[in-house]
């Protein structure tokens, strides 16, 4: 199972981005959205996102879509 971390998918292109490029698909994934600039944001992202910066793809080790989209799952059509 997939789980995407993002923000807002209204505002902000870095999560949208990420919501389109696996909706494109027919991979299952759970979508975890976190409100940018709130103390909820700084609470939860870390434990996500070492970065703590969203949009973040968690699958069995945390994946960077912009640079390995066609890792996940080669038959995804992503690549
Ligand atoms: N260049 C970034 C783009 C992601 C990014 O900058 N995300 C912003 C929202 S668009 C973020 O999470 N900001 C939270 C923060 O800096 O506190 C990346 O490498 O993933």
């Amino acid at each position: 199972m997939l789980t995407l971390v993002i923000g807002n998918k209204s505002y902000l292109s870095w999560s949208l981005r990420a919501w389109l490029a696996l909706k494109q698909t027919d991979l299952p994934f759970t979508e975890i959205k976190l409100p940018l600039d709130t103390p909820e944001f700084y609470d939860r992202i870390f434990q996500y996102s070492p970065s703590g910066k969203v949009p973040v793809l968690i699958h069995d080790e945390r994946t960077n879509l912009r640079r390995n989209p066609a890792g996940i799952s080669p038959d995804a059509g992503m690549a």
